[in-house]
């Protein structure tokens, strides 16, 4: 079951349900925000009846997804695949025993990447620093929690980074992953899935510019060396989320060190079992 919010003509939010055929059922007339599902214990019943019903069918590709968070904190794992873990120890001198450490230290990093209203859907622009010279998209699986830690649905993550910035002092951090259009998030949320189906997908992220394809990367989510409900145990520990959360769970897939985004490339986040986020990239 997928779930979305979507905007009509006049600019109104929406909520959505996606077919199986890609048709979407505008829920609005009985679900006017995602919350509410997000915390129900039967949403999966409450979605099957509210398909059956002579609900307003409308195009899909004629609507604008908008990023599937309403008021909820936006946080970010890191280091979780060994992909990762190397290519931050040889982006940072000053660093590096810290990555190689929280690779197999108990407790994971996680930082606060965005709140909701940062964050940008699909079709939207994401940003990319204007005092950084090497930036790059961080394709991740996206973990939806609702207010009791719950993983509820999976959605698409982009963790856009200043690998610059992040490798010149871990104190700047906050600096590389937290700034204008540096999350995306979308098209939409997955519900119903368990974690071990959801480990047998696979990420793919493609870079186009000016129409030809500059980067293509793909790595299995099974690869993520934590497991979900450590990640999300962790990030409410001695927390609250009165509006849930959503958690990133780090990258696996890393372009090349000779590589860096430019105005008006095209990233394209694929995972098999979600959809595709698709963003240009803007300077910010
Ligand atoms: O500590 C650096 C950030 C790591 C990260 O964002 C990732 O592994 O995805
Ligand atoms: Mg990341």
């Amino acid at each position: 079951m997928k779930i979305c919010r979507f905007k009509t003509r006049q600019g109104q939010v929406r909520i959505g349900l996606i077919t199986d055929d890609l048709e979407l059922v505008d829920l609005t007339p009985t679900v006017t925000q995602l919350q509410p599902l997000l915390e129900s214990d039967n949403a999966l019943d409450q979605l099957t009846r509210l398909s059956k019903q002579n609900l307003p069918r409308v195009d899909l590709a004629g609507v604008q997804l908008c990023a599937p968070v309403e008021r909820q904190e936006i946080w970010a794992a890191g280091v979780t695949y060994l992909r990762s873990k190397a290519a931050r120890m040889e982006e940072s001198d000053f660093g590096a025993a810290a990555y190689d450490k929280v690779y197999a230290a108990e407790r994971p990093e996680l930082f606060f990447k965005a709140l909701a209203e940062k964050v940008v859907g699909t079709g939207e622009a994401a940003g990319i620093r204007r005092d950084a010279k090497w930036n790059v998209p961080e394709p991740e699986l996206a973990l939806v929690l609702n207010t009791r830690g719950k993983i509820v649905g999976y959605t698409i993550g982009n963790d856009m980074s200043s690998r610059d910035i992040e490798g010149e002092n871990l104190l700047y951090l906050p600096q590389a992953k937290i700034y204008r259009r540096s999350c995306a998030l979308g098209p939409w949320i997955q519900m119903g899935v368990t974690e071990a189906a959801a480990r047998e997908w696979k990420i793919r992220l493609e870079i186009h510019r000016n129409g030809a394809s500059v980067f293509v990367g793909e790595i299995s989510v099974g690869q993520i060396k934590r497991r979900f409900e450590e990640l999300a145990g962790h990030l409410f520990r001695s927390q609250e989320f009165p509006h849930g959360a959503v958690l990133l769970t780090g990258t696996g897939i890393i372009p090349p060190d000779t590589f860096t985004l430019q105005e008006r490339d095209e990233i394209e986040i694929e995972i098999s079992g979600i959809g595709l986020l698709r963003n240009t990239v803007m300077l910010v």
